[in-house]
């Protein structure tokens, strides 16, 4: 982060702070007092996300405000980037992280448990959406188990109808992100809530029925029910980047709500004697597949070796 005197040279105009609403690459949106602006990042290391809070100055001249520092930040949700590096910023500053599956793509539960692990691990709240139920409802197993997590589930459809039932109360009050599989219709939501989003839309591509990666930026709008919306681009895999794997085991509710009893307390759940969150999965108390889910994500959080200091 650059330090903030940098932008108090009288000849530099004036300072103000604002929103990150689109960013993309060195350039983006700034949000002031609900007036647009582009902006230009000042230093290479800058990267500012939707959600941030940036201080940004005018140029004479330009139309372009560069910003010049980041707000530290609540949270980010962050990826582990597919060639070892930096990991992959989202978005900053989130409150409630809504995970968007669909029947067709073919939903992949395993991607939704790291995106519920990873708003867990943010102090986000998380939130489970059906979406084109139009073409088949949720099925019952799925829609069971998220609300036995107590997290919200709703079933709906963004073809047809200008406010998808429920979904504004979601949202209400909330810096929300929509994250999923490509394809899965987090652009069409945006735009049933957001008229003017004119986010795009893709067309599911071949008969495999894997979504096309049509949205590259990512876009912030403000909505009228309150409160602000991100559209992220739709991943095919997702490692949320985790400081250790020990983590991982507080990202699941499930797998935390018994690991109290385990015999040794840094039981890794794994293959150590006395673990109690392996006798509830023998038990039937919890969940195969988030046991599994929990598993693979451990082993893939070790494998990449995503080991990042706290923030
Ligand atoms: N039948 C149906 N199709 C939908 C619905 N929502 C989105 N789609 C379609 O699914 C495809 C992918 O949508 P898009 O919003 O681009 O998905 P994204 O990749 O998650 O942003 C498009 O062809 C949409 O028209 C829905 O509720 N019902
Ligand atoms: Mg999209
Ligand atoms: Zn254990």
């Amino acid at each position: 982060m650059r330090a903030a005197g940098r932008h108090q040279s009288p000849t530099d105009g004036r300072t103000s702070d604002g929103l990150v609403v689109a960013a993309h690459g060195r350039r983006g949106i700034l949000d002031l007092s609900g007036r647009r602006h582009p902006f230009q990042i000042q230093g290479r290391r800058l990267r500012p996300v939707c959600g941030d809070l940036v201080s940004a100055e005018a140029r004479p001249g330009s139309e372009t405000l560069i910003v010049t520092g980041i707000v530290p930040r609540r949270n980010q949700l962050a990826r582990e980037p597919e060639r070892p590096g930096h990991p992959d910023v989202l978005a900053a500053n989130l409150t409630r992280i809504v995970v968007v599956c669909a029947p067709r793509p073919p939903p992949d539960l395993m991607l939704l448990d790291r995106y519920l692990c990873a708003a867990e691990l943010m102090g986000c709240e998380p939130a489970v959406i059906w979406n084109k139920s139009d073409l088949e409802p949720p099925p019952r197993d799925l829609a069971d188990e998220v609300r036995r997590l107590g997290y919200p589930f709703l079933a709906l459809s963004a073809r047809g109808s200008a406010q998808p039932d429920g979904l504004p109360a979601l949202l209400r009050g909330h810096t929300s992100i929509l994250v999923g599989q490509s394809g899965a219709g987090k652009s069409s939501l945006v735009n049933a809530l957001v008229p003017t989003a004119g986010a795009d839309v893709g067309d599911l591509s071949g008969r495999s029925g894997t979504g096309t990666h049509t949205t590259t930026a990512v876009l912030m709008y403000r909505l009228t029910c309150g409160g602000w919306l991100v559209d992220a681009p739709g991943v095919r895999s997702f490692v949320p980047a985790i400081d250790s794997g020990a983590r991982v085991a507080d990202g699941f509710v499930d797998v935390r709500g018994q690991a109290q009893s385990c015999r040794f307390a840094d039981c890794r759940h794994v293959e150590e004697p006395g673990c109690a969150v392996k006798a509830a999965v023998a038990a039937g108390t919890l969940g195969r597949r988030r046991y599994a889910s929990y598993c693979e994500l451990l082993a893939a959080t070790t494998r990449t070796g995503a080991v990042h200091p706290a923030r």
